[in-house]
């Protein structure tokens, strides 16, 4: 039997065999180590060309070429759900050589499904590994409305959960076909939206993915990303629209206010939760040619509050202090500096408020107010958190399918606040048995002093090793008890290391010894 009519024989075995597959796998970035091959010497077992005859459910596949460049033979696929006709663009990337036996599905960000660069890296660790567009191209949320203007809910759908799901299934069945074994293993790795969508994988395909690892989630996506609309609107009700420099600083007193609380003086607040510090203190002072006034200080204790009902009830988390708060707070003043400032939203919460919420490209959110905030608050959550809120606490079918996921989180995070993650993590635990049972299956790492992409004056959490955590997990059995977060200057060298831990426990200083050794600080509850 030549490899081209082998192709074709597991191409038909595929077919049937995918419908029944909750396929899904994805990601892993660089690990330092090789990983141990789960089917030594194994090699293709039909040309990349041929894979363009497998026959997949309402899928096409369009090319599949060798990429000699990234050593992949690299597949492009469009699915599609009749009666609908919409096109999920599906990027896979087969290793020519060497591959490790799994499957790592990458993500997105912000609107964005995925991009196909994101093989390379996988690729090249000898993960056969996915991609998709999620439905549509590029990171502009304005594929949700459709030519009429209306909610496109087949394009929402597939940018909130079925295109990842897609991508696994035809990411699979792909690797099947060329190297005649399914993947052993399968990985998905993210971070905000791609942290969101492994989250959403272990909450509605609960087979795709043995493990995942989810940073900076971008869930609860139906309150927070209303919610950080918030700071416009407090300014807006204020028409007091507070400079860049002075959020600046109202982040540095609050870090100065609340620094030393954790015992070590680092710049880096380490438990931002517990700081109650009140913008009020800088009333008066002199921010360059500028004075801090009452009203500055009612708008960023606002900010920091999160969103609340004109009665004073919760809606959401606001940012955490020692968060930069000027990409929620934005304003500028058109160049001309002695002009009056404007408010410049967070660009993806401005789209989602009109495309989801106004469903009205050309809403202007200036004329938002209090109320109008409240009531399309309230619709983004009757309408969308099933959808896309990816909030949903029951895990017990990724738990029972043996599933593994870390999820770790900035605690100075500038465009999710890392509440959210807490809130979901703690509702977990509640859901699938309290604290024990759930780490079992479920961790979350927070870092401290560190934004959306993990930089900032705390110690940066390394990839690799929240990836290679997760592998031993899985496949050795091993859970992460101690994570490292490290800090490096401008030469690439070490600087600083600490220890995550597991929440609830945090890296508390030992009271001796270097505070910029991990070695020295040990696991609190
Ligand atoms: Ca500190």
């Amino acid at each position: 039997m030549n490899a081209n009519t082998r192709c074709r024989r597991l191409s038909i075995r595929l077919a049937i065999l995918v419908a029944a597959l909750a396929a899904g796998l994805s990601l892993l970035r660089a690990a330092e180590t090789p990983l141990k091959p789960l089917y030594p010497g194994i090699t293709p077992a039909c040309s990349c060309e041929n894979l363009t005859n497998l026959s997949l459910p309402n899928t096409t596949i369009e090319s599949a070429a060798v990429d000699s460049s990234n050593r992949m033979c690299r597949v492009t696929a469009i699915v599609t759900h009749p009666p609908t006709s919409d096109r999920v663009k599906v990027w896979i990337g087969l290793p020519l050589t060497n591959w490790n036996g799994r499957f790592q599905g990458t993500g997105g960000g912000g609107f964005l499904g995925g991009h196909p660069n994101s093989l390379r890296g996988p690729v090249r660790q000898g993960f056969s590994a996915g991609a998709t567009d999620t439905g549509h191209e590029g990171g502009s949320g304005k594929f949700a409305l459709d030519a009429n203007g209306r909610q496109d809910w087949q394009a929402i759908i597939d940018n909130a959960y079925l295109g990842i799901h897609e991508m696994t299934v035809v990411g699979k069945a792909l690797t099947q076909a060329f190297y005649g074994k399914a993947p052993r293993y399968s990985y998905f790795v993210g971070g905000s939206t791609g942290g969101r969508q492994g989250l959403m994988e272990a909450q509605r395909f609960p087979d795709d993915y043995d493990g995942i690892v989810s940073a900076c989630p971008a869930i609860n996506w139906h309150r927070f990303v209303s919610a950080s609309l918030w700071p416009q609107v407090v300014m807006l009700s204020t028409t007091n629209f507070v400079s860049k420099a002075k959020l600046a600083a109202a982040t540095a007193a609050a870090i100065a206010a609340c620094d030393a609380d954790d015992a070590v003086k680092d710049g880096v607040i380490d438990d931002p939760f517990r700081c109650a510090y009140d913008p009020k203190a800088l009333v008066g002072t002199k921010v360059g040619d500028d004075t801090f006034t009452a009203a500055d200080a009612e708008v960023i204790r606002k900010i920091w509050q999160g969103p609340r009902t004109r009665d004073g009830r919760f809606m959401w988390y606001g940012l955490e202090r020692g968060a930069d708060l000027f990409p929620y707070a934005g304003t500028t003043n058109s160049g001309i500096v002695s002009s009056p400032l404007k408010g410049k939203p967070f660009s993806i919460a401005l789209e989602y408020w009109l495309y989801y919420l106004a469903q009205d490209a050309k809403w202007d959110w200036s004329t938002l107010t209090c109320a109008g905030f409240e009531r399309l608050w309230t619709k983004s959550v009757e309408q969308y958190s099933a959808v896309i809120g990816t909030d949903d606490s029951d895990l017990t079918r990724f738990r029972d399918h043996g599933g593994k996921v870390i999820i770790y989180h900035g605690l100075a995070d500038e465009l999710i606040p890392a509440a959210g993650s807490i809130d979901y993590y703690k509702r977990v635990q509640q859901r699938m048995g309290g604290g024990k049972a759930t780490a079992k299956f479920a961790r979350l790492f927070l870092v401290p002093g560190v934004n959306h992409g993990f930089n900032g004056p705390g110690a940066r959490p390394t990839g690799t090793g929240f990836n290679e955590a997760l592998i031993r997990w899985v496949e050795e059995g091993k859970a992460p008890d101690k994570l490292l977060a490290e800090k490096r200057d401008a030469s690439g060298k070490v600087t600083r290391t600490r220890p995550l831990f597991p929440y609830p426990q945090f890296a508390k200083y030992k009271g001796s010894g270097s505070t910029d050794e991990g070695k020295d600080f040990r696991s609190k509850e």
